[in-house]
């Protein structure tokens, strides 16, 4: 396809309740969306980066600017595939959550036109994911603990606990206590803690925990080698997985023995694949992250869930996680499930007059 107009658009989503992580509070989603035109057709993707680059170094006014600047020069006015993409911009270093936006734009351009779905496309093999949800760190336990209750009611199928010193072994004894044994329950520290927290860390192992995501910085591949081997709850690895050879590299040394993927996070869904597969080679299972994504992002990642080897419930959570209003169709858990979108490319269609109404920028287009 020829593309002839990439169109930015930003966006600020409330959000149904404060999120909190250890790296700070977001009250809103500001969203950078990727409208891509081209001779075949349109499509559109959503860039995952945070307004503030306190989860990794990407932030969404640089994203944008990256787009703007480097990424859609590349592909206007010439003949481009979403496969081909990755190299068209070979030459930009980093920058994989802005890279991933306009992949998931032309992918999504391609497959509409060709009638067929993100999800069929990528190999998926499932009509329906397992969801759980994200809850973020809480004023206090009893909030907490009502929080959880209202998603076990909703039908989640798993419980991931945001944790940070301070905010971990208490607040885990209480939600096992709440949810049963056997529940699966899972824990985030997204880099908030060091080797020096070994001991405090070690005690999570009391709680029958699937794993444990992140617990030290992203570049630190050595630390979590050595928790790992440390402790009984499994390692998994977010922050440092930035492509299918770190993630090889991550499996084989024993730093993490479940990945999550994100597609933003490694540059695109058909990097996320590279990860899904290196880690199936390896009998490692994975999941489906997510980063607050409106239905865009949602149907994507849903798609890229039903690959075989995501064999444990992901952050896919409905549209109501997050939002009261989505700019799609909302996505709803039906018996703690979301079905995979069958129609061609993301397979939701995206309701542009309120991608207007919650504008916070002017529309960008860039063209040939
Ligand atoms: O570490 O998985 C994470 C949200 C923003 C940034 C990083 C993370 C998260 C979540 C929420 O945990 C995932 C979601 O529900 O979309
Ligand atoms: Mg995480």
């Amino acid at each position: 396809m020829i593309v002839e107009a990439v169109e930015l658009h930003r966006i600020a989503m409330p959000l149904v309740r404060p999120f909190e992580t250890s790296f700070g509070v977001q009250h809103s989603r500001d969203v950078l969306l990727v409208h891509v035109r081209s001779d075949a057709g349109d499509g559109w993707g959503e860039c995952v980066a945070m307004a503030d680059p306190f989860y990794s170094a990407e932030y969404v006014d640089g994203a944008q600017q990256i787009i703007e600047r480097y990424l859609a020069p590349r592909i206007l006015g010439r003949q481009i595939t979403a496969a081909g993409f990755a190299d068209a911009v070979h030459g930009v270093v980093g920058h994989r959550m802005a890279k991933a936006a306009v992949e998931a734009a032309l992918l999504d351009a391609e497959l509409r036109a060709a009638g067929a779905s993100l999800a069929s496309a990528l190999g998926g093999v499932r009509q329906r994911v397992e969801c759980g949800v994200s809850v973020g760190i809480a004023p206090d336990l009893d909030t907490l603990l009502a929080e959880v209750d209202g998603y076990l009611a909703e039908g989640y199928r798993r419980i991931k606990l945001k944790i940070k010193p301070g905010w971990d072994v208490d607040p885990v004894a209480r939600v096992r206590d709440l949810v049963g044994d056997g529940f699966p329950l899972q824990v985030d520290a997204n880099t908030a803690y060091t080797l020096d927290d070994l001991a405090q860390l070690a005690r999570l192992d009391a709680f029958g925990l699937l794993l444990i995501e992140q617990p030290f910085v992203e570049e630190d591949i050595a630390s979590h080698v050595a928790l790992a081997a440390a402790i009984d709850t499994p390692v998994c690895l977010d922050e440092s997985i930035l492509d299918a050879r770190i993630a090889a590299d991550a499996i084989d040394r024993g730093a993490t023995s479940v990945v999550n993927i994100k597609a933003g996070r490694v540059g695109g869904y058909l990097e996320a694949v590279r990860v899904h597969d290196v880690a199936r080679s390896r009998g490692v299972p994975v999941w489906c992250g997510g980063m607050l994504e409106t239905g865009i992002g949602r149907a994507a990642n849903v798609a890229l869930a039903s690959l075989p080897g995501f064999t444990l419930p992901g952050d896919t959570s409905a549209s109501s996680r997050y939002f009261a209003e989505d700019i799609t169709e909302p996505f709803e858990l039906d018996d703690g499930t979301l079905h995979v979108p069958d129609r061609p490319g993301i397979g939701v269609t995206v309701r542009t007059d309120l991608v207007a109404d919650f504008a916070s920028r002017p529309v960008v287009t860039v063209s040939a």
